[in-house]
């Protein structure tokens, strides 16, 4: 048993999906479901008994101590977070609340689940803590890729509380021995992402024929990386990663914004062609305010140590990201009306088990 935090969202519920179709062992899902949760990214595995799916806020530590004694899991998988950078910069509060605080009750249970385990499951649990490669600042071109080296230097609200909460993780470590993992990811992209976020977004103006906006003048660069390809690094990194350590994560794979969205503007031009070609709707809007030029990871350590590599390439795996907002067409409309909120009252005609 494992539990993890966040998986209604982008990249934990890819995790989820992932990991009850590659193993048997049962995920407790413990998600507070804000605007970013949605049930129905989870949808495949409604009635699946290995999936317990919790509504909870991982900032109340007497529910995470209840499901921790409840379940014994063997692990805490963290993704659950505020993770956009742009609302961070507008009402940074529940970025504060849930990325800094949130993680320091989740580790505080933790810390005080463990000294209770016997000195055998002790050794055995690990709290593994999603992060990103924002906390490191931005590159100049030409600089080298970050490792896990490099100095922290967080620009925005939200690279900031999750600098915090890597600290805090760290923290830990060193001072009471929980075993911690940490990795350190660059820009996600692929099926369920929210369409708040540069790719979907786009995707979906395109098709609803509306602008699409590329802050300043589009030359910032991201390093993409398949979100399957970070789901299968985390699982490697629980598997063999050496506890207190922290694992840069990355696809070796820098792209200009506005390379990437000609990008998906050639793909949808050749799999649903518009009367003109996308690009036609790209407009160049105010810069967001301290935006970071460039973000580019090493990767080499976790390739050593643990023998990860992406397996998806940009080419491939962006076309299977279009083709997946294409062929889920009501999953973006559900979010756009709001209608992804009622998920559960829908599907099961009651709000899910919040457990004690
Ligand atoms: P997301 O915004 O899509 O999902 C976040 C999930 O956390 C949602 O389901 C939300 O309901 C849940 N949540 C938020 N606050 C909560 C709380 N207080 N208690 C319980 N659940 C709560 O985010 P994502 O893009 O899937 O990112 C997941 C993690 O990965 C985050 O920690 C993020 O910082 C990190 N990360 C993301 C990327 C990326 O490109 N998306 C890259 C590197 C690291
Ligand atoms: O409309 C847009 N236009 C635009 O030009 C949006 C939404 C974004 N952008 C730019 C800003 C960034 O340079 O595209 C780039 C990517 O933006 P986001 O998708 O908002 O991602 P970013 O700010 O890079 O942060 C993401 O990657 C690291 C995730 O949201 C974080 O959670 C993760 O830690």
């Amino acid at each position: 048993m494992i539990l993890v935090t966040g998986g209604a969202g982008f990249i934990g519920a890819n995790f989820v999906l992932d990991w009850l179709a590659s193993c048997d062992e049962p995920v407790v899902n413990l998600d507070k479901l804000t605007y970013a949760g949605n049930l129905g990214n989870l949808a495949a595995v409604r009635n699946d008994a290995r999936h317990l799916f919790v509504q909870g806020d991982i900032c109340d530590g007497g529910l995470v101590s209840s499901l921790l004694d409840r379940h014994r899991p063997r692990a805490i998988v963290h993704f659950a977070a505020e993770s956009h950078v742009d609302r961070s910069i507008h009402a940074p509060e529940d970025f504060i609340a849930t990325n800094v605080n949130g993680t320091f009750s989740l580790l505080e249970a933790a810390r005080a689940h463990v000294s209770r385990l016997p000195s055998g499951e002790q050794s055995v649990f690990r709290f593994l803590h999603v992060s990103t490669d924002e906390v490191y600042g931005s590159l100049n071109p030409g600089d080298p890729a970050f490792t896990e080296n490099k100095a922290y230097a967080p620009n925005s609200p939200y690279s900031a509380s999750k600098a915090a909460s890597d600290h805090l993780v760290r923290a830990y470590h060193h001072t009471y021995g929980l075993a911690t993992l940490t990795g350190n990811c660059s820009n996600n992209y692929g099926p369920r992402q929210f369409p708040e976020k540069l790719i979907p977004l786009m995707i979906a103006n395109a098709l609803d024929g509306k602008p699409m906006p590329v802050y300043g003048d589009g030359g910032n660069v991201r390093d993409w990386l398949y979100v399957g390809d970070h789901c299968a690094a985390i699982r490697r990194v629980l598997e063999a990663g050496r506890p207190g350590e922290t694992y840069n994560i990355g696809g070796w794979n820098e792209k200009t914004n506005l390379e990437v969205v000609h990008t998906l503007c050639d793909i949808l031009d050749s799999l649903a062609p518009a009367q003109e070609s996308y690009r036609r709707q790209i407009r160049f809007v105010q810069d967001r305010p301290g935006h970071d030029r460039r973000y580019a990871i090493d990767a080499r350590k976790i390739e050593r140590e643990l023998g990860w590599r992406p397996a998806e390439s940009f080419e491939t795996g962006i076309r299977k990201t279009v083709r997946w907002y294409l062929d889920h067409q009501d999953w973006v409309k559900d979010i756009q009306s709001g209608a992804y909120l009622q998920w559960v009252e829908k599907n099961y005609g009651e709000r899910p088990a919040v457990a004690g």
